[in-house]
């Protein structure tokens, strides 16, 4: 029997898992988007469908017939190479396509594209294949962290699965790692798969700094919220203090005061906290004030980037102090990829790491990723820097 080939593997493997991860589901939990952040599990299982349909089927495969018309329209996120969409907020709407017909189309998306490999396949479809196998794993964190929203937010608070683990401790003492002033590199080098943001490695200048090789735990934030922290405007970002009196906010998302006892909202139901595990769904704003009440600050990405080996990191995204810009010498691809990752370098923070919700192997040292400073519902939590 042949071989099959990695890449088709690598394809195969990528669809099953989000099927699994979805797999716990009430009919019912696909559908609804309670907030515009968090899309319905059923369109992250038709998007990244439609990604490979409308970026490799489409375009290579001679005679190729639509699974639907309607689809581009519907499970287009934000290409305006490709045309108009479904606005975002309106995403839980979308009783149909039923969910029946979403797990069809992706059988016949996932049977299309193992075709290709009936024959060589070309270095073009190779690159598209493996950016569309990445996007597919970016959605399946994506996934897991809206099925936690839509769970989290129903009333009842029901559980997802019993064998996650949210919060692993960390398994190193804390201590704190100096580096020294110097002139570092700074980006993804080598020929494994990265985005385009991690590309053109370029040098950048830090001074001697210091940075916790752990995480920041709940025990430590819980003593944060017991010393006023949420009151006390001096230690807030203007914009984090409206944020935080605008929206009441008085705990990380998830977090129950249970007859004067926090408790929080897991993918096995609701739990007490504990103390000794990293902190997580926590705001850019939060992650800040918390290190100014401590006397201390956010590391930049490049600090994280260059510390990196000596850490202890990956069940968390990690805030950090730098803004999401491109590097010196960033190329937007041409055409439709182009808008993939380039066109949000405004107004969002960087974060590094990674989190228990991200695929295995998805993430690396140079990763970038980068969200709203006001956003929590990601699995994001802080390291401290001086
Ligand atoms: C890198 C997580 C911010 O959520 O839009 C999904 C990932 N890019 N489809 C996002 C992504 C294209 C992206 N983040
Ligand atoms: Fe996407």
């Amino acid at each position: 029997m042949p071989t099959m080939h990695p890449m088709l593997e690598f394809f195969l493997a990528t669809r099953k898992q989000s099927e699994k991860l979805c797999a716990p589901l009430a009919t019912e939990d696909y559908v609804v988007q309670p907030i515009a952040d968090v899309s319905p599990p059923k369109w992250h299982l038709g998007h990244t469908t439609w990604f490979f349909e409308e970026f490799i089927l489409k375009p290579y495969v001679k005679n190729y017939k639509t699974y639907h018309e309607d689809f581009s329209f519907v499970f287009n996120s934000y290409y305006e190479t490709v045309g108009k969409r479904v606005v975002r907020a309106d995403r839980g709407n979308l009783s149909r396509p039923t969910v029946a017909q979403i797990y069809s189309y992706r059988e016949q998306v996932t049977q299309a594209i193992s075709t290709l490999f009936d024959a060589p396949i070309t270095e073009d479809v190779a690159v598209l294949l493996e950016i569309g196998i990445h996007h597919e794993k970016q959605h399946q964190e994506l996934l897991l962290t809206d099925i936690k929203y839509i769970l989290g937010n129903n009333p009842l608070l029901p559980s997802y699965d019993d064998k996650i683990i949210e919060y692993p401790p960390d398994a190193t003492q804390t201590e704190w790692i100096s580096i020294d002033e110097g002139v570092y590199e700074i980006g993804h080098k080598g020929d494994a798969f990265c985005y385009d943001n991690e590309l053109g490695r370029h040098k950048v200048y830090l001074h001697d700094f210091s940075i916790r090789n752990t995480l920041v735990t709940n025990g430590e934030f819980l003593e944060f919220i017991n010393d006023g922290g949420y009151e006390r405007f001096d230690l807030w970002h203007a914009e984090g203090w409206d944020w935080v009196t605008s929206n009441n906010i008085k705990a990380p998302n998830y977090w129950h005061l249970v007859a004067d006892n926090w408790q929080y909202y897991t993918l096995q139901g609701l739990q007490p906290i504990q103390l000794n595990v990293p902190l997580a769904h926590i705001s850019f704003y939060e992650a800040f004030a918390f290190a100014q009440w401590k006397g201390l600050r956010l590391p930049t990405e490049f600090e994280w980037e260059v510390a990196n080996d000596k850490l202890q990191w990956g069940s968390r995204w990690e805030w950090t102090e730098s803004a999401y810009l491109p590097y010196p010498n960033y190329k937007k691809a041409d055409g439709a990829l182009g808008e993939y990752n380039g066109k949000f370098m405004v107004s969002q923070k960087v974060l590094r790491g990674g989190s228990i919700a991200t695929p295995n192997n998805h993430t690396r040292h140079t990763y970038r990723n980068f969200f709203h400073p006001q956003l929590r519902w990601q699995y994001t939590g802080l390291r401290l820097a001086k």
